[in-house]
């Protein structure tokens, strides 16, 4: 077995038989291109909300960064979108990329069984995985395999799979038959465009990650005050773009079963346990992927999609919130939330919190929030 057409078609069946949903191979070499892109994204402030630097660039356009010597990355995209749970009352919503046990850990076993085969072939290490846990631009690389073409939502398209599918690298020294990247676009399309509620996508396959619910739930500081309204009763990700894109409406919701809700917990989590979230109820979170910006973005999240329910019956859990979380970053959206729901009753407690609070920050949340003008009341 010594040619590279063999080799790369030997490999493509031992990824289908370990589950890979789509699979191509491409080349290692630097993309200028690649880098480009990310630079400019950085320069706009796109990923503002991320330590992305020139650095950062220069090693995901270079996948001879992960492994010295790269001569082919062999991409693989899995599908995940699998049922979605009736949306409740009270209840929040969950991408369902992380309503799952931790997709990291399924992809990253697949990746590696399939790593181990080839290194056998090989007879000697050859091989390195990445799956969200390696500085590579694996959309870009995926497209230029021809696993799929970048859609407007920026994320990548599979033929048949949609855009719900994690995206999964094998870096290896082999010199592998590359495929050739797909001639397909989104042309005149716009509807994951015109469904964003926070006008993240610009149309031309960028988008300005800053305002992007899934970023908006993702980020440890405050929700910029005229986005909250709009994230929703989103709490952890947002699947608006993937969901209205035809190719993926097209698939169906047939992801792999690895990827079904863990529990009802998590894919549509009660938002008064949510916003008390702690210790136990916690953990079980964490199997998950919307664990790991820890409990406290939660019950921020939690704080949000309550003030978003504009119902008047969840005042009292958020004036425990804003009277009781230890974080000023919660207290600070449940005083946010009490002014958005402007009952009566919510003014009366943002009121008596105003006394009591002793953090600078949450005190001009709660004075913001008994403005009537606020933007959070429009
Ligand atoms: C940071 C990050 C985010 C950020 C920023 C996303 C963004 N669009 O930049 C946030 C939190 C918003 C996010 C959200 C989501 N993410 Co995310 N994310 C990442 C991560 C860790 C890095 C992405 C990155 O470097 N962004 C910087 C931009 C500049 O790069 P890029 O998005 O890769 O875009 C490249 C291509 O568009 C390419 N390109 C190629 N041809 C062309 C042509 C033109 C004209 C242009 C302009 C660009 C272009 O240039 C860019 C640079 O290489 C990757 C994992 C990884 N290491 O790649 C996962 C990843 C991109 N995310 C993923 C997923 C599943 C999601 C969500 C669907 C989750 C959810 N449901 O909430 C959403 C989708 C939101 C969206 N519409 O993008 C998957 C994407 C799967 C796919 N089908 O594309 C990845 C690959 C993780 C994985 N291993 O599966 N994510």
């Amino acid at each position: 077995m010594t040619s590279g057409t063999e080799l790369a078609a030997v490999i493509k069946e031992i990824a289908r038989s370990c589950g890979a949903g789509a699979i191509r191979i491409g080349s290692a070499s630097q993309d200028l291109d690649i880098r480009k892109h990310i630079v400019s994204s950085i320069k706009r402030g796109d990923l503002a909300t991320w330590s992305y630097d020139d650095a950062y660039a220069s090693a995901a356009s270079d996948p001879a960064t992960q492994l010295p010597g790269a001569r082919s990355v062999i991409c693989i995209a899995v599908a995940y979108a699998t049922p979605v749970p009736c949306e409740r009352r009270g209840r929040g919503r969950v991408s369902a990329y992380a309503w799952s046990r931790d997709y990291h850990r399924r992809m990253q076993s697949m990746l590696r069984a399939i790593a181990a085969r080839i290194d056998e072939l090989a007879g000697e290490p050859v091989t390195r995985v990445a799956c969200d846990t390696a500085p590579l631009a694996e959309r870009a690389f995926a497209a230029r395999a021809g696993l799929g073409w970048i859609g407007k939502h920026t994320s990548l398209i599979v033929h048949g799979l949609g855009s719900a599918v994690f995206l999964g690298e094998i870096v290896t020294t082999l010199d592998l038959e590359p495929d050739a990247p797909l001639r397909t676009s989104c042309g005149a399309c716009t509807a994951c465009v015109d469904v964003c509620p926070t006008g993240a996508l610009r149309g031309d396959r960028t988008m300005d990650a800053t305002r992007c619910i899934s970023d908006l739930t993702q980020r440890r500081d405050a929700i910029p005050h005229a986005l909250r309204p709009l994230v929703g009763t989103w709490v952890w990700g947002c699947d608006l773009c993937n969901d209205a894109c035809p190719p993926s409406r097209n698939a169906g919701r047939a992801g792999d079963p690895a990827f079904a809700p863990l529990g009802e917990d998590t894919a549509e989590p009660d938002l008064h346990a949510l916003l008390r979230l702690r210790g136990r109820a916690f953990a079980r979170l964490r199997e998950t992927a919307m664990g790991w910006r820890g409990a406290t973005v939660l019950r921020r999240n939690a704080a949000v999609a309550l003030g978003n329910g504009l119902d008047r019956a969840d005042v009292p859990a958020l004036a425990e919130a804003l009277g009781a979380d230890p974080s000023p970053l919660v207290r600070g959206h449940a005083a946010w939330a009490l002014g958005r729901i402007g009952s009566p009753r919510a003014f009366a407690v943002l009121r008596a919190a105003a006394a009591e609070e002793p953090d600078s920050g949450v005190l001009g949340e709660i004075g913001a929030a008994l403005e009537p003008t606020h933007p959070s009341r429009r």
